[in-house]
Formats: C-alpha cells, structure tokens, sequence
C-alpha cells in the first residue's frame, strides 16, 4: 500500500515525533492530514490522523483548563540540537553515563532501581549541545508509559547494556522483548509505520558498558553470539571514560543537523558563540523562522558564505542551507 507521502508530509511527521506539548502535537497532526493524499491507499491513515487530532485537541483543552496541568509536568522540554533518550535494564549505568557526559549529576548506586523519574542534562558537542534524559530502568514488567512517549519523540535511543553482571544480556532480552510487545520499538532508522500509525520505531545505537571490567570482554562475545542486533555498537566504560568519544559524535550525528552562523548586514564577523540548528535539508526560512517568527514573514533575501556557494551569494527563503554555512539575513 505504497502511500506517495509527500515531503511536507514526512517533514510534518518528524516534527511531531519531536513535539513537546499536546499544542505542538496538534498541529503537526493536523498538517499531516492536510498534506495527506487523499485516496483509496491512504483510507487507514486518514482514519488514524483523525482519530489522533480528536484525542489532542481533548489533551490540549483539558491542559488548558487544568491552566498547565499535570500532564504538562511529565513532558520536559526540548533543548539543544536533538535528543537522546538512555535507556537499558536496572543498573546498566544509564545514570553513570548521564554524569560523565552532560553537566547533570543524577543519583547512581550500586543497586537496581535507583532513578525513579526521567531527567534531562546537556552534552556539550562541539560548539553546539544535545539534550540527554536519563530514565527509569525497563524490565520484564515495567516499561511506564512516560518512558515510552520519550523514546517515541526521540531522536535517538542509546541502549545500555550491563556487561558487569551476568544478567546484563538476559535484562537486555527482556526489554527488547518487553518492547516488542509495545507498539513503541526500536530500529536503525526511526519511522511511524505507515499500515499501523501507532507502531513507531525509534533509530538506535547499543551501548554495551562497563568494558573496564573483568569478565565484560567475554561477555561482549557472548552478547554477539547469543543476542545479536543490528545496531551500531560503542562498547564503553561510562565511569572510566572509555569509548565515550566515539559515542558522543554518534550521538551528535545521529541528531542530522546543520550549524548555521548569523552575521548582522553590519558586522564584519558572523557570531561564532551560539550557531542555530536545524535538520539537514532545512531552509533559510527555517532558520529565519528560529531566530523570530517576523523575521520568517519579512525575509526578503540573506547573503550566504559557505562551502557549497561563492562568497556572498544572494539567496531566497527555500534555499537549503549546508553544515557551517554563514549566514547573513535581509527582511
Ligand atoms: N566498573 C564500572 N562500573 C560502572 C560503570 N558504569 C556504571 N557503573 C556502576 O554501576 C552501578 C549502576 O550504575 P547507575 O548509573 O546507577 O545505573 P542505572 O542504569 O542508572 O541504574 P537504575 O537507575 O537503577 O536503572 C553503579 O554502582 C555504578 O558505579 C562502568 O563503566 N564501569
Ligand atoms: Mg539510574
């Protein structure tokens, strides 16, 4: 049931993958169906989209009522270039990892169960951030439904694995399996599918940790022998620091986005402290659109400096705007 989904429609999607608030939700959804192509093909999705915006229009009035309300206080913001969600059985060092590469200093403990409530910190990358949320751990019986909306918005899931214990690969057996029975999954690529719009499947990198430890080699073997996945693996020790370089450019690049520099018509020098960031394929309009929403309607032209236009080049709003481009904006 090939659907032709326009552009529009998968760059609508993957805005509402990302949403934050029920607001935001809602009119991702209704631009979807306004993008949809409407025939025989698409009948379910149709169905599907209807059925979403009915329920977020619901959430964005009983919010409103409640003047913020209760639901609002379990989504955290989004922040920085993208976001990874750690996830991995009781203590696979998710909160571990949260300390040694982002500013947060979440609890972590020698015992399973120690985070209760997901929490975000920053990564620094570059010059830019990423946002990380450390969460509840998943087991055979619990996958909470908070953690699940977090992997569903994700732009990345990075899965931890505990190679100090013996029971570190069965815990992993069991989330994969406790996910498999959710209509929230993950995979190498992330997508909503498209016969089941509940289904989603979020990209994935493995994380297997605590390589310092004696026994955790074998056990790696072990994990490829018996439990192998399809994901990119960074084998890490998130206390001793190994490997984490190598994890942290995977997650930077999982994020596929652009840094643009603004440059004022009156300056000489653009402002390299605090690029913008968008998706790769995103717009000038995009990026106009970031830095004020009048900036997006009165944008007449910018001058761009860049690796793939001659200096200076005079551009409209739909050009698409490439890694470190200098851009310098006239509304
Ligand atoms: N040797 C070693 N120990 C680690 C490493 N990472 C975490 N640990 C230890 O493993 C234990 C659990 O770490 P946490 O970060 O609390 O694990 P968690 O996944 O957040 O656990 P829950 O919150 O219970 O799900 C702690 O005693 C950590 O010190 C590592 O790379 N090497
Ligand atoms: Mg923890």
């Amino acid at each position: 049931m090939p659907a032709n989904l326009t552009q529009q429609y998968h760059k609508a999607e993957a805005e509402y993958r990302r949403a934050s608030t029920p607001d935001e939700e809602l009119q991702c959804l209704q631009l979807m169906l306004r993008e949809l192509p409407k025939h025989k093909g698409t009948d379910k999705l149709q169905a599907d989209l209807r059925q979403k915006i009915s329920r977020a229009k619901k959430e964005v009035e009983s919010q409103s009522k409640r003047g913020g309300g209760k639901s609002a206080t379990l989504r955290i913001p989004r922040q920085g270039a993208g976001r990874a969600v750690l996830l991995g059985g009781p203590n696979a060092g998710k909160s571990q990892l949260m300390t040694s590469i982002t500013k947060a200093s979440p609890a972590v403990a020698p015992y399973p169960f120690t985070t209760h409530q997901p929490s975000p910190g920053m990564m620094p990358f570059e010059d830019i951030s990423v946002q990380l949320i450390d969460t509840r751990p998943i087991t055979e019986d619990v996958f909470d439904p908070v953690t699940q909306g977090l992997v569903r918005g994700a732009d990345l899931v990075v899965l931890l694995v505990d190679l100090g214990a013996d029971e570190g690969i069965e815990q992993l057996h069991e989330l994969i399996d406790k996910l498999a029975s959710t209509k929230t999954r993950l995979a190498t690529t992330s997508y909503l599918d498209q016969s089941d719009m509940g289904v989603s499947f979020t990209s994935t990198v493995l994380a297997p940790n605590k390589i310092d430890l004696l026994g955790a080699i074998v056990r790696l073997e072990f994990l490829h022998e018996f439990c192998p996945l399809d994901f990119p693996e960074f084998a890490i020790s998130a206390e001793q620091g190994l490997g984490l370089d190598e994890l942290k450019r995977a997650i930077y690049e999982a994020m596929d986005v652009v840094r643009i520099y603004t440059k004022l018509p009156t300056a000489k020098e653009p402002d390299y402290d605090k690029p913008f960031t968008i998706r790769r394929g995103g717009t000038l309009l995009d990026i106009a659109g970031q830095i004020h929403k009048d900036m997006a309607t009165n944008l007449k032209f910018a001058r761009v400096w860049g690796s793939e236009v001659h200096d200076g080049t005079t551009v409209k709003g739909d050009y698409v705007l490439h890694d470190k481009d200098i851009v310098e904006l006239h509304a």
